[in-house]
């Protein structure tokens, strides 16, 4: 049997100053210059800034509120070295053949490739883990939607990383069973994105991408 939550006055955050028009667009303009970028500096971010992007990251909606995630922050060089080695081992066979060739064309014109040097350089990993279920005084409980709420909390994640001036990477190295064992996690969670956060470099470059158009992403039922 499970207890009912009280139910308490919500309290609005936006204040009657706040005008939807102006932030609606400012906000898009700020996300707008969000860019996924490879070439980290190794210029040091403290653990506080790592803590409050997590809290930020844990606000995301979840299915039943179960929260089903773990984020895990790996400075410690050491620990960087062996998720690199095993990341660059799985993502050269999948250069290699474990992808197809279409999947190889499309990526590409974003010049990725197996070497990922960035998982050394970049202060920190955040090692994000989804939990499909969990132990509650022992007794094994289902989490519900457990990927679409990660991948929002990922998505939260991101932005406030944008917000705090900083950058990062959504890495997928796949497979990814190597993070649960080289972080000692738990059987029940599983390795779902692996975001390198810091600083760019000086000589940072980014591909000349262009973004879909508002009529290509949307459809308008008035
Ligand atoms: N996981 C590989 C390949 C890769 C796949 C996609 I989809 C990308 O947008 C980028 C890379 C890697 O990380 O290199």
């Amino acid at each position: 049997m499970s207890i009912q939550y009280p139910f308490i006055p919500y309290v609005h955050a936006a204040d009657d100053t706040l005008n939807p028009d102006q932030s609606a667009l400012g906000n898009y303009l700020f996300m707008n210059q969000r860019r996924t970028v490879r070439d980290f500096s190794d210029k040091p971010i403290s653990e506080s800034v790592i803590r409050n992007l997590i809290l930020a990251a844990g606000t995301a909606p979840s299915g039943a509120h179960k929260q089903p995630w773990t984020f895990c922050a790996v400075s410690n060089q050491d620990i960087k070295k062996s998720i690199r080695e095993a990341a660059e081992k799985e993502e050269y066979d999948n250069y290699h053949g474990r992808m197809s060739e279409e999947w190889i064309r499309d990526l590409a014109p974003l010049g990725t490739d197996w070497k990922k040097e960035f998982l050394e350089i970049a202060p920190w990993l955040i090692i994000v883990f989804k939990k499909p279920y969990e132990f509650v005084n022992g007794q094994r409980h289902k989490n519900y939607y457990v990927s679409e709420s990660v991948g929002i909390a990922c998505g939260f994640l991101i932005q406030a990383i944008h917000e705090a001036g900083l950058i990062c990477l959504t890495h997928t190295p796949s497979p990814m069973n190597f993070l649960q064992k080289i972080l000692n996690r738990p059987e029940e969670e599983k390795a779902f994105l692996l975001v390198p956060v810091g600083y760019p470099s000086s000589e940072a470059l980014v591909p000349d991408i262009k973004r879909k158009k508002l009529e290509e992403i949307a459809a308008f039922y008035r």
